[in-house]
Parts: structure tokens; C-alpha cells; sequence
């Protein structure tokens, strides 16, 4: 029996349940059944459900008296009312406007840009068309250009800012038609599938990455058409694939990832390790955890689609904190999950595999070189690949479409976004190398060949549009980083890798960088000011570690700022001064 107030909240699901029924059903959508209407919260076991109801966690509430996924739903409806004059956007309930949306990929920026929306896209293995991307300009060419432009994101993805909801129907036919997907990008759901951006091309990689990376983006998203099934998961949840043993997607930091071994299945293919639990958040930060299972390619998708509904069923959702995989994966241990999804996979005859006692990986440094900036050699023989920086990750419309011709004329049209924020245009003929390299966007602003800093700089989207940002992030990572060349050289070092992150959500990954600038406050003259926490040491690739703690509260103007990176640089990472900070000023 349920208390008084639960049965009420019961009453509120079913009066829901039936408006929903009476809803326009999307026929692209896949939560539409016959006249039945699916929607995540249908797929949670009874007993979840009792303990959501009963439970303290707003969130889980929220998404119980309206799941999220029916955001597939309304955002058209609330496209066609604005178009219609039949209300404006702030009539809009708050929790649809500001959390609901998000289901959808529509994220609103009332803090920074009231009225207007970031989407999020799904860009599997980060791999974008030149088609796709000047569809995507066309889009937003409609806009004031000051707000409108994309940012590449820390998941190999793309965002795209300053839309107007009134247009979200025909922004989502347009997505449509160039098949991309946005819905399930945000809140809990799985996010972007990260794979390897040089899969396919690079001579030393291992496995390729994309159609696997392909293939879990449509079990997930019904083709970005929308899957309740995987809609009222616990929290967020990312998932990588990596194409070496060594870690180039980040995997560590990821709640799910498969990395190849150097060990063959009777295909010829390699065997995938399984990591769960990795992830960075304001409360905790964990590299993840080797399940000590090999699986062949052909078991990846029953193996998350085990993960994905172990989550969603046994997932801890009493607080937001903890509601993380990997608070799932403590409470079991390692060996009950692993008994758990082998438990499941036997049951379905998927394969798996106990690994050898005595396995030791074939010497896998050989096959990654970490830099994927400048023109690199492809497997394909006549054939190379370009690697250019991306200053921050923000590109503007004019920019993406200059890039898009760029691809066009160079790349068969396929361009190939990294988790760094930078792109490659694959597939170059060698006979074409001078020309592309005389671009005038990849000599310059885009450039193939960055100094140390700017190669490896990162940077969230920050108090700029982020309304949970502490400190503004892109524009002043771009001006410290060019103060910084200005002032030091590194004689022994190509590239050290810089990331800006707003707040402790750590969305810009300052734990896993060479230096790592996270918005904290920070007192100047007694007063509170913009700052950072700085994090050094963090590495994933052959032998992960996060960054610990090198300085706290550190006010974020340059004349305090740049004094501090500059010691860090010269101590640790080998800069050499050549100018004095007073000669620039
Ligand atoms: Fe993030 C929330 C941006 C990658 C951890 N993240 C947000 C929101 C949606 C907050 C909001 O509603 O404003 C930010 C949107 C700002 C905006 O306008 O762009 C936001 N996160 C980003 C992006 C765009 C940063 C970037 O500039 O690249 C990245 C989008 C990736 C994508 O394409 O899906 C992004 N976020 C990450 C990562 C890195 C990663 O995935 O490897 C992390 C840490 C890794 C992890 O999740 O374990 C990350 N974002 C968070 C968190 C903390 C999660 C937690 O468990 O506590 C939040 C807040 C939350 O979920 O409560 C958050
Ligand atoms: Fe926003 Fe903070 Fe994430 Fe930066 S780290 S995008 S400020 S939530």
C-alpha cells in the first residue's frame, strides 16, 4: 500500500498516462506501439518504481509524474503552439522548458540567453559530412550570427547554439534528412558514442571503431529516432570504444568502454576488455574498472545492452550524487556485476570468454602515436590524413561552412571530430597535400601545425552560455594561452595539454589533463573573484592517472594568473622565459 501522498503522485502518473495516450503519436517515434504509448518509466521494474514514489529524490519524482521521453513529443508541440502565436515560451512549465528538453537534445540557456536553446547532437565516432554540417549553417544562418555558432565537444560531438524553440520541428525534419540524431544527448540518458576518430585509416590501429560505434548508437537511440527503453536511466552514461589497448577515447573516464586486446578471436578480430565505472563529477572522480571479461565484436551490443539494463533496473537513485554507474558497480563489487552480465549473456548464448591467466599485452605503445595534428600517413597507401586545432572547440557558421567546401574539395567530405575539441579531414590524396595545406582557414585559425599550448588546449563551454559555469572559460583559456607563447618557449616538448573547466562538473576534464584549470571561487583584496583550482599530473592513454591538487583559489586575472602557469611550466613541463610578463603588459 502506498502512503496518502504516494497515492496521490500514483494518480498524477495515470492522468498523464492517459493525456499521453491522446497525444499526437510521432510515427518516427519508436515508443509508439499500435495506440500504446511507451515511455521509459513503462520499462523500470515494479519495485523501482515503488521506491521512486517513495523516495526523496526531486529528479526521480519529476521524471515519474512525466518521463523525459515524452520530450520527443513535446517539443513539437510546443514548436507548433509558439509558431501558432498560442503561447509564448515563457508559459512554458519550467521543468519541461529547462529539464524535460534536454531528453529531446533542446537544452534552454535561461541564465546566459533566455528564450534560446543549444542542441545537442549524436555523432557516433564523431564522424560528420559535409552535407550534414552546411545543412546544419543553412540551419542556423536563420539566427543573429553573434549567438549562433557550434562548439565540438569533449565527446567528439557537435552542439549547436542559439535556436529558438518556435523552429524545433523543422530543425528536427532537417535533422532528419541529413540522418542525425539529437534526441537522448542529454540528462539520463547514454551519451554521444566516442570511438576513434583515425579508425579505419590509421596503419598501427587495431580495430576499427565505427560501425560498432554506429551500430550502440542506434540500439540506443532507435536510430536518434528515440528508445524508451534506455530514457529513465539513473543518471547519464557514456560509453566508448576504443581501436588500441592503449586509451585514446578516454575510456577510462567513461561509466562503459571496450578496448581491444592483442588477441585474436577465431576471426581474425581482437577480443575487447570491458572497463566500467570511470567518470569525473563535482563529488567523486574514478578511473574505471577492468571487469576481467573478454568479449568478441560480435557481443558488444548484448554486452551494454546488459550494462544499460542492470543501470536501469538496479541503478541507485536515491541521491543525484550517487546515482552513477559506478556507485552501482561498489555496491556489488566487481565479481557480482561480472557474474551478472555473464549470467545474462549466457542466457541469451552470447559469447564470452575467461581471460588467459598468463595474457600479457603485445608491446602496444608502438601502436598509437598520441599526436593527431599535421599531416599523418594513412594505411591506405597514396593516402593521408590532416590533423588542425580548433582554438577552444568553437567553430562560427562562415567557419564551418569554409570547412565544409574545405572537406569537399579534400576529404571526400567527411570530416572527423576528436574528444580534444580539433578535427581530421581523412582520406587526402598525397598529390593534393600542397594545396590543402595552402587553405587559408588551416594556415591560420584552424591550424595544422598549433604551438605547444594551443595544440593540446581544451575548454568547456563555461559561463559564457553555461549557466552552471563559475568562471567564464573559452575566451580566457584563448588569451592565457597566447599571453603564455608569448612569454615561453618549449624546447622539448610538442604539445602540453591544458583543459579549462567551469565548475567541479568537469566537463572539460580537468583531472585527466597535463594542467587543469577548474572554476573555484577565489578572494583578491578580500573580495570573492572568478578563480581556479589548477590540477596537474592527469593522464589516461597507457597508464592512466588522475591530476591532483597543485594550487586552490587562484584569481583568474592574468596578473595573478599568468605568474602562477608560468613557474608550473617551467617546474614541471620545461618551458624556457623568453620574455618577462612586464614587457607584454
Ligand atoms: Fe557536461 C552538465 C557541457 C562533457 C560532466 N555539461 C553539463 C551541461 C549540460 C549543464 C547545463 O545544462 O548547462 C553543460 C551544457 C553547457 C553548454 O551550454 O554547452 C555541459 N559536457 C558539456 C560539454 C559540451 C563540454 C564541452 O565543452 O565539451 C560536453 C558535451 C559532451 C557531449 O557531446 O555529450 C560535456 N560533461 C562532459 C564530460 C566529459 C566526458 O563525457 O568525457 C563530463 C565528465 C565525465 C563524466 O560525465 O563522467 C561531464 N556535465 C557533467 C556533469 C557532472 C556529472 C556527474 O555525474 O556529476 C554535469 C552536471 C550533471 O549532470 O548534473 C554536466
Ligand atoms: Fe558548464 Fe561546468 Fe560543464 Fe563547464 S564544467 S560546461 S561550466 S557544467
Amino acid at each position: 500500500m502506498f502512503s496518502k501522498s504516494v497515492s496521490l503522485a500514483e494518480r498524477k502518473a495515470a492522468l498523464l498516462k492517459i493525456s499521453r495516450s491522446l497525444l499526437m503519436c510521432l510515427e518516427s517515434s519508436s515508443s509508439c506501439k499500435g495506440t500504446t504509448q511507451y515511455t521509459g518509466w513503462d520499462f523500470l521494474p515494479e519495485q523501482t518504481k515503488q521506491s521512486i514514489l517513495e523516495g526523496s529524490n526531486k529528479m526521480e519524482k519529476l521524471k515519474a509524474e512525466k518521463d523525459g521521453s515524452l520530450a520527443w513529443q513535446d517539443i513539437h508541440n510546443y514548436s507548433r503552439m509558439l509558431r501558432e502565436g498560442n503561447m509564448n515560451w515563457e508559459d512554458i512549465p519550467p521543468e519541461d522548458l529547462d529539464i524535460r528538453l534536454k531528453w529531446a537534445g533542446f537544452f534552454h540557456r535561461r541564465k546566459k540567453v533566455p528564450g534560446t536553446f543549444m542542441i545537442r547532437l549524436r555523432l557516433p565516432n564523431g564522424i560528420i559530412w559535409s552535407h550534414q554540417l552546411r545543412g546544419l549553417c543553412h540551419f542556423l544562418r536563420r539566427y543573429d550570427l553573434q549567438q549562433a555558432c557550434f562548439d565540438i565537444t569533449t565527446r567528439q560531438n557537435l552542439q549547436l547554439r542559439g535556436i529558438k524553440l518556435e523552429d524545433a520541428s523543422f530543425f528536427l525534419e532537417e535533422l532528419n534528412q541529413l540522418r542525425i540524431g539529437c534526441f537522448q544527448s542529454g540528462m539520463d540518458n547514454v551519451r554521444n558514442i566516442v570511438g576513434s576518430p583515425v579508425a579505419g585509416i590509421d596503419p598501427n590501429e587495431l580495430y576499427d571503431t565505427r560501425s560498432i560505434c554506429f551500430a550502440l548508437n542506434e540500439m540506443i537511440s532507435n536510430k536518434g529516432k528515440g528508445k524508451p527503453d534506455y530514457a529513465n536511466l539513473p543518471r547519464k552514461f557514456n560509453i566508448a570504444v576504443g581501436g588500441y589497448p592503449v586509451d585514446t577515447v578516454h575510456g577510462h573516464i567513461n561509466d562503459l568502454t571496450f578496448l581491444p586486446v592483442t588477441k585474436l578471436d577465431h576471426l581474425g578480430k581482437p577480443l575487447f576488455k570491458i572497463l566500467v565505472g570511470g567518470l569525473l563529477s563535482p563529488k567523486r572522480n574514478e578511473i574505471s574498472h577492468n571487469l576481467d571479461i573478454w568479449v568478441p565484436e560480435g557481443s558488444i551490443l548484448e554486452v551494454t545492452r546488459a550494462v544499460l539494463e542492470i543501470y536501469r533496473d538496479f541503478g541507485l537513485r536515491n541521491s543525484r550524487a550517487q546515482s552513477r554507474f559506478i556507485f552501482l558497480v561498489e555496491k556489488w563489487g566487481t565479481e557480482r556485476m561480472k557474474a551478472e552480465i555473464i549470467q545474462r549473456l549466457s542466457r541469451n548464448n552470447i559469447e564470452w570468454i575467461e581471460p588467459e591467466s598468463d595474457f600479457t599485452e603485445n608491446d602496444c605503445s608502438k601502436l598509437y602515436s598520441e599526436s593527431l595534428l599535421g599531416i599523418q600517413s594513412q594505411r591506405q597507401e597514396n593516402k593521408v590524413f590532416l590533423g588542425c586545432v580548433v582554438p577552444a572547440g568553437r567553430i562560427s557558421v562562415g567557419e564551418a561552412e569554409d570547412l565544409a567546401d574545405i572537406a569537399d574539395n579534400f576529404s571526400n567530405g567527411e570530416l572527423r571530430l576528436t574528444v580534444s575539441q580539433n578535427f581530421i579531414l581523412p582520406n587526402i590524396d598525397k598529390t593534393v597535400v600542397e594545396r590543402v595545406l595552402e587553405q587559408p582557414l588551416l594556415q591560420d585559425k584552424f591550424s595544422y601545425k598549433p604551438k605547444p599550448l594551443l595544440r593540446g588546449l581544451v575548454s568547456c563551454t563555461g559561463s559564457q552560455f553555461c549557466g552552471l559555469g563559475l568562471i567564464e572559460t573559452k575566451n580566457r583559456s584563448l588569451q592565457l594561452c597566447k599571453i603564455l607563447e608569448e612569454l615561453v618557449d618549449f624546447p622539448d616538448k610538442e604539445t602540453v595539454r591544458i583543459h579549462w573547466t567551469g565548475c567541479p562538473n568537469s566537463c572539460g576534464q580537468a583531472q585527466i589533463a597535463d594542467i587543469g584549470l577548474m572554476g573555484a571561487p577565489a578572494k583578491k583584496n578580500g573580495k570573492l573573484v572568478e578563480g581556479v583550482d589548477i590540477y596537474i599530473g592527469g593522464t589516461l592513454g597507457e597508464n592512466p592517472v588522475l591530476g591532483t591538487i597543485y594550487r586552490k583559489g587562484i584569481p583568474c586575472d592574468f596578473a595573478h594568473l599568468v605568474p602562477v602557469m608560468i613557474e608550473l611550466l617551467q617546474t614541471h613541463f620545461g618551458a624556457k622565459v623568453k620574455r618577462s610578463q612586464e614587457s607584454i603588459n
